[in-house]
């Protein structure tokens, strides 16, 4: 409560902002959008990763208000980066209380009222499959709504769920997201490899985009490519980096 009181002040302080990580066409060699990524400016002890500081907040309100924030930001980015960049897609990770209130869709569109400029297919909402479990056909509702708005959805960490098979079918999102842990082992582990292939199949079987995440090396994104995955995202990449470095990377990207 302590914790959770100093992260709050830290949100009303402005000390949390969004990195970016790049997120590459390796076929095309070109880079489609980033993932926002929420980061706090701690005065004493630095960049503080979300990991330490959203576990204490998630089952509470303030994650709407932290959520809200990082829709704004990004939008505001997409606003700048819109000039240079008009295809890219920034990802936004959304938690499962945020997504789950039944104020979440008017909310989101009075934030979207405030960047008239940004076409909404321009923005993507990462969720959990594990934010379905609550009631996947409350879930199933709000993204159609959202994507009536024209936004579009990626299914997270996808493969780490206990019942994948069934959230396909009844979430409606454009893209899935190979957890990193499976690409990351996959090059010296064969159940890895083959989780990967499965979900690569499982997207073209239903008509989904697929994307890898954890892709530290050019060997990954070699199998990748032999697997049919053209998407990747991951520190061989790029690490995730502050706004303001995203246009220089972008341009020095061989
Ligand atoms: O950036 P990093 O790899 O440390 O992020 C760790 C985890 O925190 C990731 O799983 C990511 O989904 C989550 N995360 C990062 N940014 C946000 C955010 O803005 N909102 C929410 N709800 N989760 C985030
Ligand atoms: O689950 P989600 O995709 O939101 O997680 C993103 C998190 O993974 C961020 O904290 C990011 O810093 C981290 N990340 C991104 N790429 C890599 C990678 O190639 N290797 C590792 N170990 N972590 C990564
Ligand atoms: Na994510």
């Amino acid at each position: 409560h302590n914790r959770r009181t100093e992260v709050r002040a830290a949100l009303r302080a402005g000390e949390l902002c969004l990195f970016y990580q790049p997120k590459l066409d390796m076929r095309a060699g070109r880079i489609i959008g980033m993932e926002a990524l929420l980061r706090w400016r701690h005065p004493l002890r630095g960049i503080v990763g979300p990991m330490e500081f959203l576990p204490v907040v998630e089952h509470t309100d303030l994650i709407v208000e932290i959520g809200d924030m990082v829709l704004r930001h990004a939008l505001r980015q997409l606003e700048i980066w819109r000039a240079s960049h008009p295809g890219w897609v920034v990802s936004v990770n959304i938690a499962a209380r945020h997504f789950q209130r039944t104020d979440f869709v008017p909310r989101l569109t009075a934030i979207l009222a405030e960047f008239p400029t940004v076409p909404p297919r321009m923005l993507e909402l990462e969720i959990l499959e594990s934010s379905a479990l609550a009631d996947i056909g409350h879930v199933r509702a709000i993204m159609l709504e959202c994507q009536a708005l024209g936004i579009r959805f990626a299914l997270d960490d996808f493969g780490t769920g206990y019942s994948s098979m069934s959230y396909l079918k009844r979430l409606p999102a454009e893209v899935l997201k190979i957890d990193q842990s499976f690409v990351r082992n996959m090059l010296v582990d064969r159940d890895d490899l083959h989780l990967v292939s499965a979900v690569i199949g499982l997207a073209r079987a239903f008509n989904r985009s697929v994307i890898a995440e954890g892709v530290e090396t050019v060997e990954h994104g070699a199998q990748l490519m032999r697997l049919g995955c053209e998407l990747a995202q991951g520190y061989g990449i790029a690490r995730p980096m502050p706004a303001d470095d995203v246009l220089d990377w972008t341009a020095n990207f061989a």
